[in-house]
């Protein structure tokens, strides 16, 4: 049984196995989180998804995988880099999200992390609307099997931990 907590905050700052980015298919940095994890990572994070480029992804990371490299100076053992979708509108797809979840998840398992963080995958840049953004990523999680004990999201403002605790329900 996978426990699921919330927190409050910079995901940079979190202790955990496993980190996850939520980055754009050039693997090559960006703002929000994926900013972020490189600045406070420093340049050992780039350097290896520099070499992911190189070798297994030359095309980029397509939207709804991951894949992991070292995770720098960040308390971490482990970056997972996944690419969200870009939300167009109501008919957007939502699996490409879901699997974002569920593919850091298996990494995370084949990496033998125990603890993983996630932040709010799309709902930044990508705009994906919060509560649909966190009902999907609650289900995913509570539906994929895996070794994970602890999955924790580390939410940056009030709106999406409030969103997040509605779709986790009462302890
Ligand atoms: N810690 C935790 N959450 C954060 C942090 C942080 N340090 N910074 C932002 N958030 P985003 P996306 C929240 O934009 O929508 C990048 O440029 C933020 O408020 O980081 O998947 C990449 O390179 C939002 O709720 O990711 C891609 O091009 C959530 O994290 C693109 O953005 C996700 O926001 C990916 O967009």
């Amino acid at each position: 049984m996978t426990a699921i907590l919330l927190v409050r905050g910079d995901i940079t700052r979190q202790r955990a196995d496993a980190i996850v980015n939520a980055a754009n298919s050039s693997l090559l940095g960006g703002g929000g989180v994926d900013g972020a994890v490189h600045r406070r990572g420093g340049p050992e994070i780039l350097a290896e998804c520099r070499a992911l480029r190189a070798s297994r992804y030359g095309r980029g990371l397509p939207t709804g995988q991951a894949v992991a490299t070292t995770a720098g100076k960040l308390d971490a053992r482990w970056v997972i880099h996944t690419v969200g979708p870009v939300y167009d509108g109501p008919d957007s797809d939502p699996a490409p999200l879901a699997s974002c979840y569920r593919e850091s998840l298996r990494v995370a398992d084949e990496l033998g992390a125990r603890t993983v963080v996630f932040p709010a995958i799309s709902t930044g840049v990508y705009r994906w609307p919060m509560d649909d953004a966190a009902r999907i990523a609650v289900e995913t999680v509570r539906s994929t099997p895996t070794a994970v004990e602890e999955v924790r999201f580390a939410l940056f403002d009030e709106r999406a931990y409030e969103a997040f605790s509605r779709c986790l329900g009462p302890e």
